[in-house]
């Protein structure tokens, strides 16, 4: 048995915990025994008593796992990042619109297919969001926007890289993003920020009132676009309801500004909220039109459609916000010092005829405090909005601010927490899932000036982490990062670890057509050892398994296009090797049963030897080879 499905299968008797950490922790035995009869085990983080005291809630032991995986956003890194929560140690970074030299990401045949032809430096990766079923996290996978380049990658959440990339039409700079909950994942949905003439070919340049943007529905499974809809003003941030049926963005520049005066000029901007079934209704019916030079069903949902509703609320708002029990969506105020509840059973009564005025959806807009942004929930009826101007959260309660907006006198607020410094997003354990369960929240800080080593005009951001278990909020720790992760999600291990590969398995749709190339070339990669040419082409297949290359030596000459194909034909878990040429800016990852390939243009004549760049064995500083490039 491999030492991957042993620990699997460990990982599924234990509850999570191998024997590799059970057998390290005599401590833990107690609970390995229940785990092992009753099959669950709870998470050892607050059980680490000392002789000096019991540890902090967020302490993780060595040798034991976090209860959480921290999916975290790069910001204009344009990668992904995995942390474990409470702990606040990062795992892993996942390369998404960024290139990386660690693992190839933008120098292997295989991302390249991912990233397309001229793929751009970098991204702006703001909102990650895993696919759901029922409401729930289902594990699938991780959908993220770009901002920079108008962009939307999704992440397979088995393996942790970045399977499928696709450019956004008719917008400019994708921002909000978010999910179909119900009934699954299903649509992602994303706002499309910035108006551009449609088509953006350089016609209507200097014509502001012919600029539109979109909000854009993507099937998630095929990574295609489903349909757009044509609106009013800037969509921001979005969020979907729990039943399937609307979904909402905030949308902050109803002036049609393009200027900064411009952009602040009215006192309300809107929420837009979009009518699904009427929207799929309307494009089967092709009561649609297409935008030259792209072919996406664009229905109009601007002022006067029956597809949306434009909710008026108080000024240039920000952050949308599904609360987990189903019933509301509240759009932060950002320059107004209130948030806006707006009511899904009221916004279904409005599509319905019912309801006149598009402000009778609103149910509550309780008074928070300056420059609110982003709000999550408890799951135990608490909401905590972020206040970027005032550096604090705020913990309210959302029916109490409802009767208080029904003119009775309660205090919705609950507690006001200062955090360092100049909070962005905010986000809870499972918080915006069916399973919201309030142990956890996540302040994700822009500033963090005084509060580490400095390390040169550029500051890290301060993320701290804040339990909220109890009554009140407390801050239990402080994570520098590089910026600027603008959002996450806290999930519980149980929706990833079992789904999670340890090994490759060798059938992986990643590099299925690197594997079909190998077979069109008769070539068996787990076992071959061979260069084959064609013309100017020249194929260099070999395996790795510690600490050799299959192939000591192989000869091409100067000016060939060379693809070297690597298989890693380790099974054991964590013995990846690497691929790096020496002179040839070239490095791959090949992890256990991986294969990995690269194409270049041998233009250096020599020697290059290549080496193994992950230590993978004793003798991993041996691990290296000759290519000989003939002047
Ligand atoms: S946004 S800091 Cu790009 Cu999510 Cu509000
Ligand atoms: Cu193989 Cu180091
Ligand atoms: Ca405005």
């Amino acid at each position: 048995m491999s030492d991957n499905s042993e620990d699997q299968k460990q990982s599924r008797e234990t509850g999570g915990l191998s024997r590799r950490h059970v057998l390290g922790t005599s401590a833990l035995a107690g609970v390995v025994g229940a785990g092992l009869a009753g099959g669950l085990v709870s998470v050892p983080s607050a059980q680490a008593a000392s002789s000096s005291g019991p540890a902090p809630k967020d302490f993780v032991p060595p040798g034991q796992l976090d209860e959480y995986y921290g999916i975290w956003s790069g910001g204009q890194s344009g990668e992904l990042r995995i942390l474990g929560i409470p702990s606040m140690r990062e795992l892993v970074r996942i390369p998404v619109f960024n290139t990386d030299f660690t693992i190839g990401w933008g120098i292997t045949n295989e991302s390249k297919r991912v990233l397309g032809a001229n793929f751009p430096a970098g991204g702006d990766l703001h909102h990650p969001h895993m696919s759901m079923t029922h409401g729930r996290y289902d594990g699938r996978y991780i959908f993220v926007n770009d901002k920079a380049c108008t962009r939307v990658a999704r992440i397979r959440c088995d393996i942790m890289r970045t399977d499928k990339i696709i450019n956004i039409p008719n917008t400019q700079s994708i921002h909000g993003l978010r999910v179909q909950r119900e009934p699954r994942t299903g649509y992602v949905f994303c706002c499309g920020e910035f108006r551009v003439p449609h088509p953006n070919d350089g016609r209507d340049l200097n014509d502001p009132s012919k600029y539109f943007t979109v909000f854009t529905a993507i099937d998630g499974d095929t990574m295609k676009v489903a349909w757009q809809v044509l609106v009013d003003g800037n969509l921001d941030n979005t969020d979907a309801d729990y039943d399937g049926k609307y979904v909402a963005a905030t949308c902050y520049n109803s002036e049609g500004g393009v200027n900064l005066a411009g952009f602040m000029r009215d006192e309300r901007d809107w929420v837009v909220i979009f009518d699904i079934k009427a929207i799929e209704a309307a494009v089967r019916k092709g009561q649609y039109k297409k935008i030259p030079g792209s072919d996406v069903p664009v229905v109009d949902g601007r002022h006067g459609s029956k597809l949306t509703m434009y909710v008026p609320v108080p000024k240039n708002p920000h952050g949308c916000n599904a609360s987990p029990d189903g019933k509301y969506i509240v759009a932060s105020g950002k320059l107004s010092p209130t948030v806006t509840v707006m009511s899904w059973k009221k916004i279904g009564e409005y599509f319905a005829g019912k309801l006149k005025n598009p402000r009778d959806i609103v149910v509550a807009e309780p008074e928070m405090g300056l420059g609110p942004l982003h709000t999550a929930f408890d799951g135990r009826g608490n909401a905590y909005t972020t206040l970027f101007i005032d550096s604090q959260i705020v913990k309210w309660n959302v029916e109490d601010a409802i009767k208080a907006y029904n003119g009775q006198k309660v205090n919705y607020i609950r507690q006001k927490l200062d955090v360092a410094y100049q909070p962005g997003h905010n986000h809870a354990s499972m918080g915006e899932t069916r399973d919201a369960d309030g142990k956890w929240l996540i302040s994700l800080n822009k500033f963090s000036k005084d509060r580490f080593l400095p390390v040169g005009p550029l500051h890290p951001d301060n993320d701290q982490l804040i339990d909220i278990s109890g009554d009140q909020m407390k801050i239990v720790a402080d994570g520098p990062v590089y910026c600027e992760p603008h959002d996450c999600n806290l999930i519980h291990r149980r929706v990833l670890m079992d789904k999670v590969k340890r090994v490759w398995s060798r059938n992986d749709p990643f590099f299925a057509e690197t594997v079909a190339l190998a077979k069109k070339h008769g070539v068996k990669l787990e076992t071959d050892n061979k260069v084959i040419r064609q013309g100017k082409k020249v194929f260099v297949y070999m395996t790795s398994a510690a600490p050799t290359y299959g192939l000591e030596q192989f000869t091409v000459k100067k000016g060939d296009e060379v693809t070297i194909t690597i298989t890693n034909v380790d099974t054991i878990q964590d013995l990846t090797h690497g691929f790096c040429l020496a002179n040839y800016g070239i490095n791959m990852e090949i992890s256990p049963q991986q294969t990995s390939s690269v194409t270049f243009i041998a233009d250096k004549p020599g020697v290059h030897w290549f080496y193994c760049t992950f230590f993978c064995h004793a003798l991993h500083l041996e691990m290296r080879s000759r290519m000989l490039v003939e002047a």
